[in-house]
């Protein structure tokens, strides 16, 4: 393996940092004894969680007004390999790369996939992309895609997703993630049920396409870029799409991806109760689909879709294994800073949903005793598990501090002599 960062920069950092987190942890660990709880079965499953990134969230975002990008940012999937890399060779959770096509194509994808794993990366599901037309394309998205009324267009949707899933196989991939743009901006603009009708037709040919250990995972979001209708729009209609399409089609709940304050974690224990949970997108949200990191806007909540996620691993439903990704825009920061501290918030939320004590909690429940589940909940929430986590990652080759070691490394200022600069323009991604 040929990792970015010298072990020795991550080892230097982590000595400064070593006796103070020695002493955090066990005195967490008394804390948690007291309670029943063995701290370092709590680490061991946290060394074992981890959390996909997306490759395009390897450069900066922008918004449909303007795109700000930073000097030494990644120009291809070389580039943002080697990004995504940095990231987990400092925070040990984020060992794959979801590729986005045609972003990410490349003329070789088994020597892309060895150069990921000599990076010490695998890759996550496969991300198809008919949202936006490309250079030299025989039909337009204009119209849709999947759900187009044209057929031809139709026709290049089902193809290019077709595609995506014989790249994927040569990646190692298991998912396909479909989300599609497709929707209306005027009532009246296309039939709302046909419209449906058409995405089930083009969707199922998909589908027919996926190997057998292979999942389709249905991603809705509610608006954007269709303003008025979408036809993926929610859980409801990702569901009965998934359900009608079969076993291997299962629903994908990107946080960002709902009307505001929608109760995102009963959509989570309601897709899960019916087999259909088949992954998440990790982000946080102020208005609307606002893609910002993780955790930076309501943590709480993302705490609790861990704790309807812990509650889904103990009463697993069919082929429960969902797919956890980071999915968000940098706009204004670093975005392997970023990643560095959402991967942090996702992993501490998890940690925390570990210590909920399920059986007072489930014992309340059944008494009706409201106060008492809900103070079983909020004593996990409120225990700092920033000792765990950091004991994890120090213990996999990674940093105390990941934040510390990354600045300390200097790897964006390196990169921005190395690299070429990307260009202006809008670009949300
Ligand atoms: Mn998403």
């Amino acid at each position: 393996m040929n990792l970015p960062l010298s072990d020795e920069l991550i080892a230097e950092a982590n000595a400064r940092e070593l006796a103070a987190l020695e002493d955090d942890y066990d005195s967490l660990g008394r804390k948690l004894s007291r309670t029943g709880i063995d701290i370092d079965a709590i680490k061991a499953r946290v060394a074992d969680f981890s959390v996909a990134v997306p490759s395009w969230g390897a450069g900066r975002g922008g918004t449909r007004f303007a795109k700000f990008p930073i000097a030494g940012e990644p120009t291809n999937i070389h580039e943002k390999l080697e990004d995504c890399a940095v990231i987990n060779q400092l925070c040990r959770v984020t060992p794959r790369v979801s590729p986005h096509f045609p972003w990410d194509k490349v003329s070789d994808f088994k020597a892309l996939r060895e150069e990921a794993a000599d990076l010490g990366l695998g890759f996550d599901a496969v991300n198809s992309n008919t949202f936006q037309d490309q250079p030299g394309q025989a039909h337009s998205y204009n119209t849709g895609s999947l759900s187009s009324t044209l057929e031809a267009t139709r026709q290049q949707a089902i193809e290019h997703n077709i595609e995506c899933i014989e790249i994927g196989q040569q990646l190692g991939s298991r998912d396909l993630t479909v989300w599609v743009g497709d929707g209306t901006n005027f009532p009246g603009q296309q039939d709302l049920a046909r419209s449906l009708d058409r995405y089930l037709e083009a969707a199922a040919q998909v589908y027919a396409a996926l190997p057998d250990d292979w999942r389709m995972l249905l991603e809705h979001k509610m608006f954007e870029p269709a303003f008025y209708s979408t036809v993926i729009s929610d859980w409801g209609s990702s569901i009965l799409a998934a359900q009608e399409l079969g076993p291997k089609a299962k629903c994908l709940v990107d946080l960002g991806h709902h009307a505001p304050n929608v109760n995102i974690e009963q959509i989570v224990a309601r897709l899960h109760r019916f087999g259909k949970l088949g992954g998440f997108h990790f982000n946080d949200s102020k208005y609307g689909d606002d893609d910002l990191d993780s955790g930076s806007i309501n943590p709480h909540q993302l705490f609790l879709v861990f704790n309807e996620l812990v509650e889904a691993e103990l009463n697993p439903r069919e082929g429960f294994d969902p797919a956890y990704m980071i999915d968000q825009s940098h706009n204004v920061t670093d975005p392997i800073e970023s990643m560095l501290s959402s991967a942090e918030a996702i992993t501490q939320c998890y940690a925390k949903a570990l210590l909920v004590d399920r059986a007072a909690l489930h014992g309340a429940q059944q008494a009706n005793d409201t106060m008492m589940a809900f103070q079983a909940l909020r004593r996990a929430y409120t225990i700092d598990v920033a000792p765990i986590l950091a004991k994890a990652r120090a213990e996999a080759g990674g940093a105390i501090d990941v934040l510390g070691a990354y600045r300390e490394s200097r790897w964006r200022t390196r990169k921005s002599q190395e690299r070429k600069a990307v260009g202006l323009g809008a670009g949300i991604v």
